[in-house]
């Protein structure tokens, strides 16, 4: 048990709650995950993968309809509707606790409760915030072995600083996606999840700690949770710039946090140093400066599109100690996955459990995929080359700028900085990508999805943006906004080639914030002069830098037009100064 009192009580209470046969508490040790698995290779719960070529790698299935994050039942619980805000799921506290409590009620009949201390960022730093995961699944016991600092060390400081703590409680219960919620309670900060195995609703720590709650604690605390990337580019001199960088989902984030220079640009130097792909916590230091931590301590990677090309350091990454989750399964115990590495195998076994070979189809004449599209990896941050060795540092690293970024085949040129901070906060608060024609829905429509924290922020996003600007104010100086744009096309064709060539405009990024090269003022902000984007080595064509720098008015004011509708989702909860910004947008365009 534990000397800290309110830990024992909320985990009594729990307990009576589900009726776990026994409670495990989780020490980190590596005896303990050796217990762990074999457990779960006793019970199918995993598989154990080719020692040989996969060392230290398992494998898992989760449910066929337990494969993605459910937005649609993620609530955020809070005492007034009004502070969830338009964009989230509400319920009332007591609602929340009610209907939850009905799945709960007995679910741990016949398991183990097991017990994860974990800590969101460096063990002891100010930056981070302590978590209790009570769960009924070794997988994810397992997982946030990987996704977070756990065990002992944790709970030690806990009881010693007899601090407080997210109360995080997740039983898989019949995993029935009738009976599944994801409930966040800010003011108690409390997740309850249940009915789900699928990682990103059910390690606790990452969305709903570190994003949802987190942001919550921000907002109260003075500080920023993101769903950024950090990365850090050193030049031959050795110094090394921060950049923290906000992408919709399936927009290339883990590829950028860690990608290779390209041929063209290794003459010069350059290394990159990878913080985190996924979430950034973010503060004003001492020093006047935004410096960020990445509270994750791994990653929980897509697979499909992985590859050598794509990305070399995670390919690398997740050769030993990764967890794969949904990914087709050979019959030598490797893995594979669509648009991976290697030539398709002959046969396996998919995702969903079922005898696949390739080429066959369904009742729809649909492929069949080996791997599902969301299929994952989970893998320790510290088996990727190009980690940073600040990664521990209970600072973090000071950011130089930040990125906000979506897919738009037409509109957004391929990079552009905003005016100030207040206006960068409207290119944030504004970003958005395009259906593509693989998703359901009219191609080229527009998703809002402000900051890339659409699902993630935990309160109401008009107070959101309000915070930001606060913090802007704050800050001497604050970080220089730019917004990118890898996706844009000509006649159904992507100009920009993407992953590590992306470091050629980061290189324009951060010789901005240097100072070292000029702007050309346009309605939508700075863009670079056409020759400003070192293109050694690319044989694309001038034009092409033409198309991907234009700026079509009638298109921005269409763009503002839908700015200005989706701003009226906000209602009065909209800072003025953003409805200034979209004036003065408008105004620039005429
Ligand atoms: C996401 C993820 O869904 O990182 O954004 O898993
Ligand atoms: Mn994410």
């Amino acid at each position: 048990m534990t000397k800290h009192k309110k830990l024992q009580s909320w985990i009594r209470e729990c307990a009576e709650l589900c009726k776990p046969d026994k409670i495990v508490w989780c020490d980190g040790s590596e005896e303990e995950k050796a217990r762990l698995e074999k457990e779960a290779f006793k019970s199918g719960e995993l598989i154990q993968l080719n020692k040989k070529k996969l060392p230290g790698c398992v494998y898992h299935h989760t449910s066929v309809n337990d494969v993605a994050r459910t937005e649609h039942l993620t609530y955020i619980c809070a005492k007034n509707k009004r502070d969830a805000g338009p964009t989230n799921n509400w319920l009332a506290p007591h609602e929340g606790y009610r209907r939850a409590s009905e799945i709960f009620k007995n679910s741990m009949r016949g398991r183990t409760m097991y017990v994860i201390p974990f800590s969101m960022g460096p063990v002891g730093s100010p930056f981070s915030k302590i978590g209790v995961e009570l769960t009924d699944s070794i997988y994810v016991v397992l997982n946030m072995r990987i996704m977070a600092r756990m065990g002992k060390v944790v709970l030690d400081l806990l009881e010693k600083t007899r601090g407080d703590f997210t109360k995080c409680l997740h039983s898989k219960a019949d995993l029935d996606v009738n009976r599944r919620l994801i409930l966040h309670f800010p003011e108690d900060n409390a997740i309850w999840s249940v009915g789900s195995g699928y990682g990103g609703n059910v390690l606790l720590g990452k969305k709903c700690l570190s994003l949802r709650i987190g942001s919550y604690l921000g907002e109260k605390e003075g500080w920023l949770a993101e769903h950024m990337l950090i990365m850090g580019v050193e030049d031959p001199s050795g110094r090394v710039d921060y950049i923290a960088a906000a992408f919709p989902s399936a927009c290339g984030k883990t590829n950028l946090a860690m990608l290779l220079p390209p041929e063209g640009l290794k003459r010069k130097g350059y290394r990159i140093w990878t913080v985190g792909d996924d979430i950034a916590w973010m503060r004003i230091d001492t020093d006047g400066k935004l410096w960020a931590v990445n509270p994750e301590y791994g990653l929980f990677g897509v697979a499909p599109g992985t590859n050598s090309k794509t990305n070399p350091n995670l390919i690398k990454a997740i050769e030993k100690n990764t967890i794969y989750t949904n990914v087709l399964l050979k019959k030598d115990k490797t893995v594979w996955w669509e648009g991976g590495d290697g030539v398709v195998p002959k046969d396996g076994t998919n995702w969903q459990g079922n005898p696949w070979r390739p080429g066959e189809l369904d009742e729809n004449r649909e492929p069949i995929l080996g791997a599902h599209p969301n299929s994952r990896f989970t893998v320790p941050i510290l088996n990727v080359p190009s980690v940073t060795n600040r990664i521990d540092h209970h600072h973090g690293v000071p950011i130089a700028a930040i990125i906000f970024g979506g897919r738009r085949a037409h509109l957004a040129p391929l990079v552009y900085e905003s005016f100030n901070w207040q206006h960068g906060v409207f290119v944030g608060a504004t970003m958005a990508s395009e259906r593509t024609a693989a998703q359901v829905g009219k191609q080229g429509e527009v998703r809002r999805d402000p900051m890339a924290m659409l699902p993630f922020c935990g309160y109401n996003m008009g107070d959101y943006f309000k915070h930001w600007l606060a913090l802007g104010k704050k800050m001497t100086p604050p970080p220089k906004i730019f917004n990118v744009n890898w996706f844009r096309k000509d006649n159904g064709d992507f100009l920009w080639p993407g992953f590590g060539e992306n470091l050629r405009v980061l290189e324009w990024i951060i010789s901005r914030c240097k100072n070292e090269v000029e702007g050309v003022k346009t309605p939508i902000g700075y863009l670079p002069h056409e020759n400003d984007i070192d293109m050694t080595g690319l044989r694309s064509p001038r034009e092409h830098m033409r198309k991907l720098l234009a700026i079509n008015h009638k298109d921005w004011r269409e763009e503002a037009e839908s700015i200005g509708e989706f701003f009226n989702s906000f209602g009065k909860d909209l800072p003025k100064e953003m409805k200034h910004e979209l004036n003065a947008l408008e105004k620039r365009l005429r």
